[in-house]
């Protein structure tokens, strides 16, 4: 069964209202559901879908660590999200998460990690933003640019800014876990066009795939999956993590940190479709989809809704045969 988790926590981000992405998600299915004729309006309960809501704690967070704002309250979510992602994997469900800003899926990851603890777990992270930050190299302190950082356990003091205190990085060990790592070389980038020097240094320095919107027009899409699949061939289990803002801001517009010369809605739809095809991808989450961000009416969520109705659909039937 698919399990969508809706976690809208938005203590990573640093502006307010992605914490109301899955509402933007939700009343965009209502609306496209009865302009399709369909007698049923609900998607998600039609395809059988689970839906299990993660308790934020939005309200209660306005922490004092300058270098890892809120990071006390997001260890609280890694902890609530990495048990719902294990749990759902246990019981041999797909998590599908819908998440407020992208800090969350370092809690995703951590819970795949202790689901798949004798698995080589691939990330595929369609982004804008590589995501790799620490505390002491982070210019803004928001921890939804760390997520990555949390997964392979870098710190990145080669690049460092910042001085942050004993507790901030007391915290930061513990956010980045005890539990295994993901290998940098099962990472990939797509999408990626906005990244700060010290994020540069760690792609360099471990040798991370990218392939940038050029690279996709270049190659195709069809040309990316398949340097995916090689590059990934290891990996028993692959994640996919899709930030809205990995899109262009005309189509992406309802997203905190919108960036130029994006992927269009087809080129995510036909990477998403894809991806959730294969057999091998096992979580796939979408995140930092922000409708108080967004132009009259929901065209981010509408957008988001139609890509994660594909994602469903083929992660139910596993549309394209083993294309990975
Ligand atoms: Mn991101």
């Amino acid at each position: 069964m698919i399990q969508l988790i809706s976690v809208m926590s938005e203590l990573g981000a640093g502006t307010r209202g992605s914490s109301q992405g899955f509402h933007a998600i939700n009343s965009a299915s209502l609306d496209l559901q009865k302009d399709q004729g369909d007698e049923s309006t609900k998607f998600f309960a039609k395809n059988k879908v689970i839906h299990l809501e993660i308790d934020h704690i939005n309200p209660l967070y306005r922490s004092e660590y300058r270098h890892a704002i809120n990071i006390d309250g997001i260890d609280r979510m890694f902890q609530r999200i990495s048990e719902a992602v294990q749990h759902s994997v246990n019981k041999k469900n797909i998590p599908v998460i819908i998440s407020g800003d992208h800090s969350n899926a370092g809690g995703t990851l951590r819970g795949l990690k202790k689901a798949y603890s004798d698995s080589r777990i691939g990330v595929v992270w369609i982004d804008a933003h590589a995501d790799l930050h620490s505390p002491f190299t982070t210019p803004s302190g928001n921890i939804h640019g760390m997520p990555m950082a949390t997964a392979i356990s870098e710190d990145n003091e080669e690049s460092a800014i910042n001085d942050p205190d004993d507790k901030t990085i007391d915290l930061w060990n513990q956010l980045k876990g005890d539990s295994k790592k993901i290998l940098p070389e099962d990472i990939i980038y797509i999408g990626l066009r906005s990244i700060e020097e010290a994020e540069s240094f760690l792609i360099k320095k471990h040798n991370m795939a990218v392939h940038t919107v050029k690279d996709l027009r270049d190659k195709g899409v069809s040309g990316i999956l398949s340097e995916v699949r090689s590059k990934l061939s290891k990996c028993d289990v692959i994640y996919i993590s899709f930030d809205v803002d990995s899109m262009d801001p005309k189509v992406s517009n309802g997203t905190g940190t919108p960036v130029d010369e994006g992927l269009s809605e087809n080129e995510a739809f036909q990477l998403l479709r894809n991806f959730a095809s294969d057999e091998k991808v096992k979580c796939v989450e979408f995140t930092e989809i922000n409708p108080l961000l967004d132009s009259i009416g929901d065209p981010m969520g509408e957008v988001a809704f139609r890509l994660l109705k594909e994602t469903i659909s083929c992660l139910n039937n596993r549309c394209i045969n083993n294309f990975l």
